[in-house]
């Protein structure tokens, strides 16, 4: 028989072209999950030069408060003291971030429902800056030292809220560096605002109490810094919040925040406190023996100390 070659090419065309329509299993297509990049949240220049910028107000308040400490005698320097050694802090790990130390990323996983396709996830490497946690344990116990000491509390309530305050800062540091979805964040978090609450309890009753007590100068001055305090640290956790906990900020903007309340909350308010305490000799704390004359010193005269009425 002879094959005519054009029907025979027509039937191996329209065969093969059957063959590639036709469905070849009714399985349907098993659909691409397109893996995302992982996204790094870092500070840019604009957060660094802002590093930068608080280092020096810092350094500057801190020249400026031990200054004015030489001027008063070594009884009446507590305050200069222990607000000078807070902005010395702050001026020390303001340094350690500008110059790259003192942040590490934070892996966070976000994890995404779909509805026809397997869950996919997203990774997150966020900076976090632990040496503002190292510096708030330092410089937050001084704060509320010096709050505590205007008010003239006791040992026993200075204590508490000193622990209290720690416990608020460091568990704040595990939640900044809690796992998503886990209660570890969130769970830490509020554990923190629990121990800030106790804080806030000790200065705004057995605090305002005593300074009451100190007369009316001493009272109302401790209720308007007092009260300018807890405005400024409130700000804080709701800060924390937005940035660190539910990342709504970028790491910029979060350290523009919290320069603006470092700054409110550490020279300023020290400024405040020692103009204050200056012109005020009801806030003085009477310093004798082992404080201001040392171990062996009680009866001797420091030089440069016989201004002591000053
Ligand atoms: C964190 C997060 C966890 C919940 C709470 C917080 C409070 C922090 C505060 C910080 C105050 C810092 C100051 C620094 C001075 O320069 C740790 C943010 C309640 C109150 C005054």
């Amino acid at each position: 028989m002879i094959v005519d070659p054009v029907e025979a090419l027509k039937k191996t065309v329209s065969a093969t072209a059957t063959a590639t329509v036709a469905p070849t299993a009714s399985v349907s297509p098993v659909p691409t999950v397109v893996p995302s990049l992982p996204e790094y949240q870092t500070a840019s220049e604009t957060g660094n030069r802002t590093l930068w910028v608080v280092f020096v107000v810092m350094t500057v308040a801190s020249v400026v408060f031990s200054g004015m400490s030489w001027n008063v005698p070594m009884s009446k320097r507590l305050y200069h003291v222990i607000t000078t050694l807070i902005t010395i802090t702050a001026a020390l790990s303001y340094f350690a971030m500008a110059s790259g130390h003192g942040a590490s990323y934070h892996h966070v996983v976000e994890r995404e429902s779909h509805q026809h396709v397997p869950d996919t996830t997203h990774d997150i490497y966020r900076e976090v800056y632990y040496a503002r946690y190292i510096d708030w344990s330092i410089t937050t116990p001084l704060l509320l030292l010096d709050l505590c000491l205007l008010a003239g509390m006791n040992g026993g309530s200075i204590l508490i809220a000193i622990v209290a305050d720690l416990i608020m800062i460091l568990t704040g540091l595990f939640a900044a560096y809690g796992a998503e979805g886990t209660p570890q964040k969130w769970g830490w978090y509020a554990i923190a605002c629990i121990a800030y609450l106790v804080v806030i309890w000790q200065l705004a009753y057995h605090g305002r109490g005593m300074a009451m007590n100190k007369g009316g100068k001493v009272g109302n001055f401790f209720a308007a810094i007092g009260g300018f305090t807890l405005i400024i640290w409130t700000v804080y956790p709701i800060i924390w919040g937005i940035a660190d906990g539910s990342r709504n900020m970028n790491p910029d903007e979060e350290i523009i925040a919290y320069a603006i309340l470092d700054i409110l909350a550490k020279p300023i308010f020290g400024a405040w406190l020692l103009f204050t305490h200056q012109s005020m000799p009801e806030s003085n704390v009477d310093l004798g023996g082992f404080w201001s004359q040392g171990l062996s010193g009680e009866g001797q005269i420091r030089v440069g100390d016989d201004d002591e009425g000053a």
